[in-house]
């Protein structure tokens, strides 16, 4: 668009052609980005632009605000209330990065003043708890869990009451994951939150997998929203099949 002397409807389709193919390639649903490209071109009126308008800056000033509303949830993002103790948890799949995101997580908050305490319920994988404790011992900040315990839900429990005594204002429950989506884990995941009612619970993710983030968020969250407890063929059922 930089070397078009007239920007016309064909300068404007190239230019929306190579982003659509850019998204696409990077495997971003086909519906996002074909409604984005559609909204851009409702915006983008070229015929109703008067000469003097500046129409690349136009444009510009439109793709960038769709792109940012493709990764706008609408609301705010969670922040601890003052004066209140809060519980987060962090669920995922395997290597995902939970127990990395968790650490980052306290850290951030610590420098902004919070009271952060980090709680390690995954008593799944040998060395979960050595990990968080090196992270946790790096950043200064105060942790929970048990070399012997193998029952997720009373570490869970444990912890967070040890660190609301300590008046702790920001309690990070690190669990654990699995290869794959699996019934086991999702039933730990669902009464590990049962115990220790998470104000929030943040799903970690590795960004290179596309489209599956979708299937892989969804399944984490009827965990936490449905109240069949079932699971068919691996699935979680949450009210889906039984009646
Ligand atoms: N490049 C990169 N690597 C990361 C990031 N977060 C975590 N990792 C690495 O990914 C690997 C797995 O991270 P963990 O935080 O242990 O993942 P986890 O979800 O807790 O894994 P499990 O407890 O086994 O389920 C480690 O080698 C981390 O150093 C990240 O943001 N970027
Ligand atoms: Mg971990």
């Amino acid at each position: 668009m930089s070397n078009a002397t007239i920007i016309d409807e064909k300068v404007l389709n190239e230019c929306l052609n190579e982003i659509t193919r850019a998204l696409l390639q990077s495997d971003v649903q086909f519906k996002l980005v074909h409604d984005m490209e559609s909204n851009i071109k409702k915006i983008v009126n070229l015929d109703d632009l008067a000469a003097g308008h500046n129409k690349r800056k136009i444009i510009q000033q439109a793709i960038i605000n769709e792109l940012c509303k493709m990764l706008d949830p609408g609301k705010p993002s969670f922040t601890p209330k003052k004066g209140k103790t809060s519980v987060v948890m962090f669920v995922g799949l395997q290597g995902s990065g939970k127990t990395t995101t968790c650490t980052k997580y306290a850290y951030y908050h610590q420098k902004k003043g919070w009271r952060p305490a980090l709680v390690c319920a995954d008593t799944f994988r040998a060395g979960a708890f050595d990990q968080l404790k090196q992270n946790a011992t790096k950043a200064k900040i105060p942790f929970y869990g048990s070399y012997t315990e193998s029952d997720p839900v009373k570490i869970a429990v444990e912890g967070v009451e040890t660190f609301k005594k300590e008046n702790c204002n920001l309690i990070i429950v690190d669990t654990s994951g699995r290869h794959k989506q699996e019934a086991a884990l999702f039933e730990e995941m669902r009464q590990v939150s049962e115990a220790t009612k998470p104000d929030l619970v943040i799903f970690v993710m590795d960004s290179s997998i596309g489209q599956a983030a979708f299937d892989q968020a969804q399944a984490f969250k009827q965990c936490f929203s449905w109240s069949c407890n079932c699971y068919q063929n691996g699935w979680a059922c949450k009210g889906r099949w039984c009646s």
